[in-house]
């Protein structure tokens, strides 16, 4: 039976779950009403601000922090506030988020504050040299922290590629934004890689990328080779997500126009990962997106369906399940 939706005064999605302080922290997506239809660019997902939840115990009651960051505060954003994350360095705590800068081009933002539930502040601009959506920070345990991002079709991923040496604009470390590459298109063909999400280490201040970003490889099984375009079973398409266990990297991913969360691990945080299999199944709505945490000794996945709105798309709301891995370390719904 699908658990109950965790938030019911708002519609809520793309559920960043951390602990801070001995609390579940909840960092989603604040869906709202919009009379912008469906379509595969994601125009419809029309959001303009951020709450922070928490929670002080796995099936207790969930406090709503209030609006902790609004398009409004921000001077790069023009719209589309989308999934963010969370982290804590030092006692400061860092909201990750990707929104459309004032060209229409998805940027990954950051703003900071002294508590986890904010009010955070952002930064004057987007980190240099992002692109594209859906920030997942990671913090590993010699200290060293990553943001794991991007997304194809309405996250763009697919308009940027190495340039040809005539510069525009929009460059970020050799790459060129291609506009003409924006909605449902991705590469294709026999022996065509799938596009990659991508990884950066992050500053000592967390505020920018100490070094560009790269590919993240995430590979095939049975051949060793990168994931093909055309296995959209598999492929790479949005909602990073990466934790650690039992000393191994579980990166978790969506699999888009399929509706799969799956992952992949490896033994280093910057790959490269071995495919091996789905922790759930599509769920009611086209999009699906996830973290995974521990919590007093047990793993939770959190995820969001359109339960609430009885399917209407745009109009999500988290849920929460208990994980559990079996002795080679796969991952199992409780
Ligand atoms: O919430 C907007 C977008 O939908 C997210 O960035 C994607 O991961 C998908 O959940």
């Amino acid at each position: 039976m699908s658990p109950k939706p965790l938030i019911t005064q708002l519609y809520s999605a793309d559920p960043s779950a951390h602990v801070f302080n001995n609390k579940i922290y909840i960092y989603p997506s604040h869906d709202r009403e919009t009379d912008i239809e469906f379509n595969d660019n994601g125009d419809q997902y029309d959001m303009v601000d951020y709450h922070v939840f928490s929670m002080d115990s796995a099936d207790g009651p969930v406090t709503d922090h209030g609006v902790v960051l609004s398009v409004e505060d921000v001077p790069w954003v023009s719209k589309q506030m989308w999934a963010p994350d969370a982290a804590e360095k030092n006692g400061k705590y860092y909201l990750y988020f990707p929104a459309r800068d004032k060209s229409g081009i998805f940027r990954i933002g950051v703003a900071v504050a002294n508590a986890p539930e904010g009010p955070f502040v952002p930064e004057e601009s987007y980190i240099p040299g992002s692109y594209s959506i859906d920030p997942a920070s990671f913090v590993d345990e010699d200290g060293k922290a990553y943001l794991y991002f991007g997304g194809i079709w309405g996250g763009q991923l697919q308009c940027w590629s190495k340039g040809n040496g005539e510069s525009s604009p929009h460059d970020v470390n050799g790459l060129v934004f291609d506009a003409s590459k924006s909605g449902p298109q991705e590469p294709s063909g026999d022996g065509v890689p799938a596009l990659s999400p991508r990884v950066a280490q992050l500053s000592d201040d967390m505020l920018s990328f100490s070094a560009p970003p790269h590919d993240l490889q995430i590979l095939a099984p049975e051949s060793g080779e990168p994931i093909a375009a055309d296995d959209h079973e598999r492929r790479f398409f949005e909602a990073a997500w990466m934790h650690r266990y039992n000393g191994t990297y579980y990166f978790s991913y969506s699999t888009g126009d399929t509706h799969y969360l799956a992952y992949a691990t490896g033994s280093s945080p910057l790959g490269p990962f071995t495919y091996q299999g789905r922790i759930l199944e599509p769920v009611l709505g086209w999009t699906t997106h996830h973290s995974i945490v521990e919590f007093q000794g047990k793993w939770f996945l959190f995820y969001h369906d359109c339960e609430l709105s009885d399917g209407v798309d745009h109009l999500r709301s988290v849920k929460m399940r208990e994980i559990v891995y079996d002795e080679e370390g796969r991952i199992h719904l409780a």
